[in-house]
């Protein structure tokens, strides 16, 4: 508590937006703010509660809450104040929670040369890598560590693409977006912008279309497209009218790849085969939305699961931050395209359901299979 943690925070999102005072414990809840960083894309920086604020039980659920958080951080901004074990201990922490850590020595206009001199030394012998200096008073050290985000960023080990191996440049991808009242207001979701965004990175032809104007969009081509992506919703219509060579995926089987593990949530779409009247489902969505009548997770998949394994199969819904710690009643949990998550945080969902011997699947995978067509769509790879 009390390190600088708001202050920095501000300094790097530009705005006073988190509270800064001398009394230990400000920060009671996390404070998030999406920015741009240019050479890292998008990023949510989150300020915590300090990781010592453990002397009350509200404290206590503030570290908890701060422990929450590190689990979807992939990088960890980490103050030290002493180099002592406390902080030796939540470096370690963070390391374990598969993050790599900017070591910072924060408020540094406080000590005198000699005094910053040790504790950098302190500091680079716990973490094994120079700290950042940073001081509130004139920003010092803050493009120092926008410059280690970068790095971290660029030196991660698997660049993943959304599309894998499904386009090579030339191609022509025609995309099948319903604009119905399941989309945002004015805007189009995030599979389908960074979608787009790729395929016109590798040189691919992308054209758009509503479920509605498929076959008219389709006539006006000259050739047949490569591929087509739709909205896993409209699946059995767009396999239905689609031409003989193209090829067909979702935006959603893309994301199960892309955000997930294909692998393990094609096995676990196997499993849907084993489910009965008796069996209990766990759906989980990472974004919270007002359901809507059509809602793909809380009235489509549940009304085919029924349909198909009896009405008394019994479904859970959990949206945001609420996945349950304990799976083991579940038979089967079918997880999101999670576009609003990072990869990190939905491979740690996986990992639990894994560790619980709870398979695990997604909206795609499992809308393919319970519509009967998942040998007739694309697995990227
Ligand atoms: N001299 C000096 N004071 C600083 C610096 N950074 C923060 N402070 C002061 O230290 C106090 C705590 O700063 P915060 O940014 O609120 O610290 P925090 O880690 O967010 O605190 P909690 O939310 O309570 O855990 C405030 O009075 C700040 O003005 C700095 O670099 N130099
Ligand atoms: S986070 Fe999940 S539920 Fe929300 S829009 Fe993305 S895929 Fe759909
Ligand atoms: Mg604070």
């Amino acid at each position: 508590m009390n390190s600088g943690k708001s202050s920095l925070f501000n300094a790097l999102v530009g705005q006073p937006l988190s509270i800064v005072s001398d009394v230990s414990g400000t920060t009671a809840d996390t404070v998030s703010k999406a920015v741009e960083i240019p050479g890292a894309g998008p990023c949510l920086l989150t300020d915590t509660a300090g990781f010592d604020d453990i002397r009350t039980s509200l404290g206590r659920e503030r570290v908890s809450k701060t422990r929450k958080a590190s689990e979807k951080a992939e990088i960890g901004i980490l103050l030290f104040t002493d180099a002592d074990e406390v902080e030796q201990e939540w470096f370690s922490y963070l390391q374990k929670a598969g993050m790599q850590v900017i070591p910072v020595i924060s408020r540094a206009d406080l000590l005198d040369d000699s005094a910053l001199a040790s504790r950098i030394v302190a500091v680079e012998k716990i973490c094994g890598r120079k700290p950042v200096v940073f001081s509130a008073l004139d920003d010092r050290g803050v493009s120092s560590i926008l410059d280690a985000v970068r790095l971290s960023v660029s030196g991660r080990s698997e660049e993943i693409s959304i599309t894998g191996d499904l386009v090579h440049s030339g191609d022509t991808v025609l995309l099948v977006m319903p604009q119905d009242k399941e989309a945002p207001k004015g805007r189009l979701i995030m599979p389908q912008v960074q979608t787009i965004r790729e395929l016109l990175d590798k040189g691919c032809t992308v054209i758009c279309c509503t479920a509605g104007s498929l076959e008219r969009s389709l006539a006006s081509l000259a050739a047949p497209p490569e591929l087509i992506i739709t909205d896993s919703q409209v699946f059995g219509h767009v396999c239905e009218h689609k031409p003989e060579s193209s090829r067909l995926t979702s935006f959603s089987i893309l994301f199960a790849a892309y955000k997930g593990d294909i692998r393990i949530f094609m096995s676990g779409t196997e499993k849907l085969a084993n489910l009965n009247a008796g069996s209990r489902v766990l759906i989980a969505e990472a974004c919270s939305h007002v359901p809507l009548h059509e809602d793909i997770g809380r009235v489509r998949l549940p009304e085919l699961l029924r349909k198909r394994f009896g009405r008394e199969l019994s479904v859970d819904i959990v949206s945001g931050d609420a996945f349950p710690e304990d799976l083991s009643s579940y038979a089967l949990v079918i997880h999101c395209g999670a576009c609003m998550f990072n990869r990190k945080y939905v491979l740690e969902r996986i990992s639990s359901a894994v560790r619980q011997g709870v398979p695990v699947t997604n909206y795609g995978l499992a809308l393919a299979w319970l519509t009967g067509i998942l040998d007739r769509v694309e697995i990227p790879r």
